[in-house]
This record gives structure tokens, sequence and C-alpha cells, in this order.
């Protein structure tokens, strides 16, 4: 079912561009709904859920800082603050634990729906998503003036994730608010959240910001499950960031006693969680009833269902936000629903405008309350200095690119292989169902049917389809798509390439004359005990490749990469699977091998079914890589970057149970951990190396030549 803006991707026009950006973002939203789910396991196992959040005790001031001790803030401070910021001035964490404790008091005491009033000759500005863009919070404020009795703020929720300033956006907030608590308010997003900040950004941004810090990203978090859901102004207009519930039987009441002090539920058990989960995701759409939302979490609710609500309620309008929209605002079901989007050029590429609405309380005389905005300002926000250094850093870092077409067409490009890579799974099962007679070939339709209906997304997929399948013409009827799967791919740099290569070596120059792995096992055992010890090893190696000059430390480390039961030596199955299978390829060593009793000829290259495991693991490490991070980091408590194997596959073998798709044996795992994770000495596995060796591999055949490009 259609939402209102996957409705419009069917029109043809100038907005199909703008309508591929909304839609290419629902498909991440929806796969960071299913991390979620892991990232749940993970907090089972490891012990981060039962670290308490900071004792919010009162934080020591300085006397020479810019906000009093007494925190009892003035304009004059929110102003000097901001200052502080766009001058590029670090935040001390003292400040900022003493800004978020004190707003976490505030919000404590409100409840989960503010009711507003805005007086005759006075106005309230409201303001939709930020999401880290500090330049339209900035933009915002000088065109809105200072909150004060006569000015009040309504800010939507969404202030993090995405955008690079995140923290500073909701500090400005909260400044905002502890100074005038009558006049600001501030609604819950989606996204104040923790597993979405993990996911989407604002984790990193903490971490970075204030490394070594304990315990700032969690006191953003108490703040976050302290914020309130909705806000009512004048007791005709609901504000809430997402949308209605789904139930057509809730009404403000239910919504008063929602127990909001949790992360926002992804898979609620309760109605309270439910409706929770809905005024914080959910989304209008043109059709009447309530339908499944493509985002995974939260409703599209439609006409009949917002007027329903409006009456039971004896509500006017609603306003919400949670949309990145082309104008920045849009008006729909019969002018009851203003949704308003304020990170104009949405993540530096949307191209987006930013919106706020403004309500007026009227004039006393004429001009009266009506419970409809008085003004809508759409803007584009002329990028502040940090900002503007900010994005020329990602810009040379070549993350965000802006401008002509061709880099946007990049961008999008990119994005869309990573899907490929994610739904390689789904994708392969379609494409093979519907080509009944294994020709390898789909029609440039069913291409379509099945890019669409597995990453829920509608887009031009005939334009895409020249985009992302090397070689394609317009005149093609039908799609390779075994050649379209494989062009993208995952790779898992070995960091030890020494070791392939040595394994090459030996290929090449130990074992080329032997008839078969237990002649060429015999080469290295010198005394025939059954087992190569390192001294046998680096013999034959000396006598052998004398120009490789290896180490001695250097041959304990291929044993190792080798020895799969590590008792330090190398028996003949060990021998075989290392030099029988794949060359160099460490991870095909963690399928169960061959019997030691059989003799495999040397040549023989890793199966079939083998290298297709290794494909597929590799490509779920790389869709869930900022899971694995995270669970790395639960378990590393002391944030050195290490850990034990055991912690190390603990988290594997969370990660597994999640992702069905690949089963795999408790001790593969292990072996897993062994060939990947290449351990150091004192068996800690440096879990950030094991990270970072995951890179997207793109394979392109131009005129007969393979093209290997890394991303
Ligand atoms: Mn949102």
């Amino acid at each position: 079912m259609a939402s209102v803006v996957e409705r419009e991707a069917s029109l043809q026009g100038p907005k199909d561009e703008f309508i591929i950006w909304s839609q290419v973002d629902y498909v991440d939203e929806a796969h960071v709904v299913k991390m979620a789910i892991f990232m749940k396991a993970m907090d089972m196992v490891s012990r981060v859920k039962q670290r308490t959040f900071l004792s919010h005790n009162i934080v020591n001031i300085p006397k020479d800082s810019m906000f009093p001790q007494n925190m009892k803030l003035q304009d004059e401070h929110c102003n000097a603050f901001i200052e502080h910021i766009l001058r590029r001035r670090k935040l001390h964490p003292y400040l900022v634990k003493a800004i978020l404790t004190t707003l976490l008091k505030i919000l404590r005491a409100e409840p989960n729906m503010n009711d507003i009033r805005v007086p005759p000759h006075s106005r309230c500005t409201v303001v939709g998503d930020t999401h880290g863009q500090l330049s339209d919070v900035v933009y915002i404020l000088k065109k809105q003036g200072p909150p004060s009795s006569v000015n009040l703020y309504v800010w939507n929720g969404d202030f993090v994730d995405r955008g690079p300033f995140g923290v500073e956006v909701f500090l400005i907030v909260a400044c905002l608010k502890i100074c005038k608590p009558n006049y600001v308010y501030l609604n819950r997003g989606n996204h104040e959240s923790a597993k979405y900040n993990i996911a989407y950004g604002f984790f990193e941004e903490v971490r970075s910001k204030f490394e070594g810090e304990a315990g700032v990203f969690d006191l953003f978090q108490s703040c976050f499950n302290q914020l309130p859901l909705a806000c009512r102004l004048n007791k005709d207009v609901l504000i809430v960031h997402g949308g209605l519930s789904r139930n057509p039987l809730t009404k403000i009441g239910h919504i008063r006693r929602i127990n909001r002090n949790m992360e926002v539920p992804n898979e609620p058990y309760t109605e309270e969680e439910q409706i929770m989960q809905d005024l914080l995701w959910s989304d209008p759409c043109l059709e009447k009833g309530v339908y499944r939302n493509p985002r995974g979490v939260g409703c599209l609710f439609g006409p009949d269902m917002t007027s329903k609500f409006l009456k039971t309620n004896q509500l006017k309008t609603i306003v919400r936000s949670h949309e990145c929209i082309e104008d920045g605002y849009m008006i729909c079901h019969n002018d009851t629903v203003y949704t308003v989007f304020s990170a104009s050029n949405y993540c530096g590429d949307a191209g987006n405008c930013g919106a706020f609405l403004v309500f007026s309380g009227g004039d006393g005389k004429e001009l009266v309350w009506n419970a409809r905005p008085l003004e809508i300002h759409t803007y584009m926000a002329p990028l502040v200095r940090v900002a503007l250094i900010a994005e020329e850093k990602q810009k040379e870092e070549g993350k965000v690119g802006r401008g002509d077409l061709s880099e946007q067409l990049s961008i999008l490009k990119k994005k869309l292989i990573d899907y490929v890579i994610r739904f390689h799974e789904p994708l392969e099962y379609q494409f093979t169902h519907a080509d009944i007679e294994s020709t390898g070939m789909v029609s440039v339709e069913t291409w379509g049917d099945i890019m669409e209906s597995v990453l829920h997304c509608k887009l031009p997929w005939d334009k895409i389809r020249r985009i992302l399948i090397p070689n394609s013409q317009n005149t093609d009827q039908t799609v390779d798509y075994w050649t379209f799967l494989n062009t993208y791919s995952v790779h898992f740099e070995d960091q030890h390439g020494f070791i392939g290569n040595i394994i090459d070596r030996i290929k090449e120059r130990v074992l080329v004359g032997c008839e078969n792995v237990m002649s060429g096992f015999a080469k290295f055992d010198e005394d025939g005990d059954g087992s190569i010890s390192p001294a046998e090893f680096y013999h034959v190696l000396h006598v052998h490749c004398p120009d490789l000059h290896v180490s001695k430390e250097q041959v304990d480390q291929i044993i190792r990469a080798i020895d799969k039961d590590g008792d330090g030596f190398v028996q003949f199955n060990e021998f075989s699977s290392a030099f029988a299978g794949g060359v160099g390829s460490k991870i095909s060593t963690i399928v169960d091998n061959v019997s030691s009793s059989e003799l495999i000829p040397v040549e023989e290259v890793a199966s079939h079914w083998e290298s297709r495991l290794k494909k597929q693991l590799l490509r779920m490490f790389y869709r869930q890589k900022s899971c694995l991070v995270h669970a790395f980091r639960a378990l590393d408590e002391s944030d050195s970057g290490l850990l034990s194997i055991k912690d190390f596959c603990r988290a594997i073998k969370a990660l597994l149970d999640v992702e069905r798709s690949v089963k795999i044996h408790d001790d593969t795992v292990s072996q897993l951990a062994k060939d990947m994770a290449s351990y150091r000495d004192d068996a800690t596995i440096n879990y950030r190396e094991f990270l970072s060796k995951f890179q997207v591999l793109i394979e392109e055949k131009k005129e007969g030549e393979l093209v290997v490009r890394k991303t």
C-alpha cells in the first residue's frame, strides 16, 4: 500500500530524482529494524544493560564557565553557547553533563503530552526533523528569535543521527528548554532511541567527540527516554513526530497513560507500546484504512483514520514530521494533517527545502486563533562555517557529494550496490524461482519486479538497470542475473596476505612434483612422526624457498593459520585443508574439511558449496557490520579494541542466531574466529582490525579485461 511519497513515485517528472532518494532511505530503515533484533540479543549476552546509567549527580561547574553554577540559564547564556559552538570551541564534558542532567530533571516532571497555550499576541513555531544539521537550527533561531512568553517553540523530534552535529543540535535545544521551560517544548522522534543511534551514527558521533568520557551517550539516552511523546496547542492541534495509532479507538487518555521511559519499542508487547511506536513511526497515506508501513514499524493511516481520531478527541489539526518532503512541508487528509521537515538538503544531498510552521494566537481583534498555521516558511539554510568545514572534510573523505547530477548518481549507485549485497540471498532466491528453465536469465520486467518486491521500494527500475548492470543496453529484453549478482561481492582483505602468498609458493616449489598431498606432507614431516613441528616447517622453507627469508616468527604465524586444533603442530588433515583447498583463502577452511584418510589431488579447488558459504558469510558480516561493532564494543568494557576469543565468538554466535540464513555449528564459529581474526600472542582478537578487512568489490568486465575496483 502506498504512502503519500510512494504514491507520487508512479508520476513522471522532475520529482523523480527526489523520490528515488526518499525511497532508497526507506530500504535502509527497514534494514535497521531487523538489526535492532540482533542488538537486543546482544544486550542479553553482554553486560551492557546491567551497567546503570550515570548516577545523575549535580555536576560542578567551574567559576569561569560560560554557564552560571546554578544552571539557571538566561538568553545570553544560550547565545554564548551557540557562539561557542560556531567558533568550533571544544565542548567540555562537564558542560554537556550539566546541561543534560538539568534537562533530565525538567523532562521527568513533564507529562507524555504537554498542553500548550498560545495566547493572543503570541506565536508558536513548530520545527520538524533537524537530524544533526546545525545550519538549519541556527537559521531557524536567527529567523524566529529567542523563545519568550510571546515566541513559543515546539521541536518535533529527530534531533540526532545522520547529520554531523547531533550533539550540538540537541544541546542547543536543551539549553533553550532549560532557559524557558514554559515556552519551549521538545517532542521525541523515532531517532531518539539508543538502537537507532548505534545504527545511524549518533553513537559514533558521541564517541568521537567525548572519547574516554564514560556515560555521555547514556546520559543522552536518559534524556531521550524522558522526552514527551506529543503536545497539544490550545486543545486543537496535536503535534507528534510520526502519526496516529493503528487502533481507531485510541484516545488522548491512552497516550497520557503510557510509561514512556524506555527505548522506542521495536517489537511492542503491549497495546501501550504499540501506541508509542505508532506515534513516533507512522505516516499518513492517501487510501482509507490502516496499512503496513514499508519502514517495517509504525503504520500507514488513511484520511478516515485521521477524521475519526480528530472527532473522538475533539481536535482540529495534526502536525507531524518524520518524512523528508521535497518542499519541506506537505498538507494532506483534507487539510487536517501537516507534515513539517526542517533539515534542508537532508544529508547534504537530498536537495529538499526545510520548513517550519508558525501558529498565531491572533491579535485579539480580527485575527483569531484558528488551529491552522498562519505561515509556512520554507528555506534552504545557508551552511554555517562549522558545517561548511565538516562538509568539506566529508567530501574529501568521499562520503558525501553535493551538486551535479553525475555526482548524485554515483552516490545513488553506491547505496543501491550496498542493497544488492545485503539482499543477495532473497534476490538470488527470487531470480532462480522465476527462471523456471534455469537459463540464468529473466526478462527485464521480471528483474524490475523482483528488485521492487525484495527491496520494498518503487523505483524507475528500468533506468536503474542501466546504472547497475555493466554493459546493459536500452534494447535488452533479458537480464543475466548471475552476472548481475556476482558483479557485487564482499571482499575480506587478509592482512596477513603473506600467508596466502607463502602457501602459493609452497605449492609451486615444494609440492609441485608430489603425486598427492600425502607425499607433500611427508616432505615436511622429516622425522615421520605424523606431524610437522615448527622447526621442520622452518627447515623446509629455508631449503626450498631461501629467497623468501621467512623468519621463525613468521613460521609460527603460518602454523597458527593452519593449525586447527591449536596444538602448535601441523597434522595431516590440517596440512591437506591448507594446501588442497582454495589457495590462500583462510576462510574456506572453516567448513568441515575432507577427512584425513582421503587423498586429494593437489590442484583441486574448493568445492562449489564451500565457496558459496564463504561468500554468504562475508555478506552477512558486511551487512551486519554496525551490529558487530556494537556487539564487540559492548563486550569490550575497557574500550581496548581487543576481545578474548570467547567473547568474540559470543558476538558472532548471537549474530548467527538472528541471521537464520546461515547455519553453522558452534565449533565452526570458534574455528572461524581463529581463521579470520588472526589473534595475537595473548590470545586476544583485535576486532577493529577484523572489521576493517571488509570491503565491497565491484567486478566489471570491460572488453574482455577484468577491472577490480574497491569502494
Ligand atoms: Mn523520524
